[in-house]
């Protein structure tokens, strides 16, 4: 990708409705200049503006955005990053004012897709990647056939012949997209049906799976380490995790007989707020195995100030993409709370069907694996 190359000096802009409170608005903040920090670049500066009503043409208020693209100049930056979705026709409007500086504007979709870009190793994860950047970009591409018809119709006299060029261009584009979007489906299909028979099949040998789900960055991996010794990479960045990896675990199911079984986990994509449900679905195949897991383990970060935000999100999706199953909460990371802290998660969420966690200190294996067990 293009802005590889150089060295990334953003601007953080948020639109944000008026009625947001100080501490949820830091948190989108946040959230956003994290995002920019796992994708690879410099935050300049930071700023906001509340307004309920988007502008129609370039989402940011104008005189807003005057004001940014002054000081963007002024402090030689290269990059508007703007933590909302915007159309297509708005990002192509604020991406021509930005032109003459030599600076892009990127929403967060665009954001979160170079990250995904970026982390995307194994070859679905790259299909999938590649066929929501263009059901996400195409549009845009749509769109500025559209404005560039328009500006040579206005341009001339031949009004209609120019608009004519335009829209030639871009049916040959759509048609070129629909192409590669139906060619990446079929390879992407493929790879369905051997989860599928990878599915059917570990149902024949009675061997359950269960799904590892939540918010991004909160533990889900180190969580399948932990329990299965895996060695998938687990790290402080958004999204680490693209597609799918399973991990065996053996749990004992009659401590008397001695008795136990092979239980499947699947660890997968984590989830962020403001998902565009294109880019969930583009994700299905891999999320298929946690849908159809017999139960599923929502890892929440305990040290996140906003922990039922966090799981309300979660909630909202696993509702979207049709998970159904019982969810249990972990709540990981308690080694960076307080006692009185986790007194009050334990007073909320009570403790049956929770568990509380720390991939820190391990002491607290044997509950989890009684959770399992409990729940199978
Ligand atoms: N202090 C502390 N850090 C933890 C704990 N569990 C995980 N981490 C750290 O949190 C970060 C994210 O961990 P991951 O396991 O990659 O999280 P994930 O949910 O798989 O993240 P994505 O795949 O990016 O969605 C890593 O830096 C971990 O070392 C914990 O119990 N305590
Ligand atoms: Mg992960």
């Amino acid at each position: 990708m293009e802005e590889n190359k150089e060295e990334l000096r953003a601007f953080l802009v948020d639109i944000v409705n008026k009625d947001i409170t100080p501490a949820l608005l830091e948190d989108r903040m946040i959230e956003l200049e994290n995002l920019l920090n796992t994708y690879g670049g410099l935050v300049l500066l930071r700023k906001f503006q509340k307004k309920d009503q988007p502008d129609y043409k370039t989402y940011i208020g104008k005189g807003k955005l005057e004001e940014i693209i002054a000081e963007m100049q002024r402090m030689n930056s290269n990059l508007l990053i703007i933590g909302n979705v915007l159309k297509p026709s708005q990002i192509y409007h604020i991406n021509e004012l930005l032109r003459p500086i030599g600076a892009k504007a990127r929403d967060r979709v665009d954001l979160i897709l170079k990250i995904f870009d970026k982390h995307a190793t194994s070859m679905e994860a790259r299909l999938q990647v590649e066929l929501v950047a263009i059901k996400h970009m195409g549009p845009r591409i749509y769109g500025m056939g559209m404005e560039l018809s328009k500006q040579w119709g206005n341009a001339g006299g031949g009004k209609w012949a120019m608009r004519g060029i335009g829209e030639t261009n871009t049916e040959i584009m759509k048609r070129h997209l629909k192409y590669k979007i139906h060619k990446i489906e079929t390879q992407l299909k493929e790879y369905e049906q051997m989860r599928k028979l990878h599915r059917d099949s570990r149902l024949r040998k009675g061997m359950p799976t269960i799904g590892i789900v939540g918010y991004t960055n909160t533990g889900k991996s180190s969580l399948l380490n932990a329990l299965t010794k895996k060695g998938i990479l687990a790290e402080n960045k958004l999204f680490a995790t693209l597609g799918t990896h399973v991990g065996n675990l053996y749990v004992m199911t009659n401590p008397e007989t001695g008795q136990g079984k092979e239980v499947l986990l699947n660890d997968t994509i984590g989830f962020i707020r403001d998902l565009p449900p294109k880019l969930i679905k583009a994700f299905s195949s891999t999320l298929e195995d946690s849908i159809e897991a017999q139960f599923l383990l929502h890892v929440v970060d305990a040290s996140d100030p906003f922990v039922q935000e966090r799981i309300d999100i979660v909630n909202s999706i696993l509702n979207e993409i049709g998970a159904k199953q019982k969810r249990i909460i972990l709540f990981n990371k308690i080694d960076l709370i307080s006692p009185e802290k986790l007194q009050e998660l334990q007073k909320t969420y009570g403790t049956k069907d929770n568990a509380r966690i720390s991939i820190k200190n391990l002491s607290w294996l044997d509950a989890v694996k009684r959770l399992i067990v409990e729940n199978l």
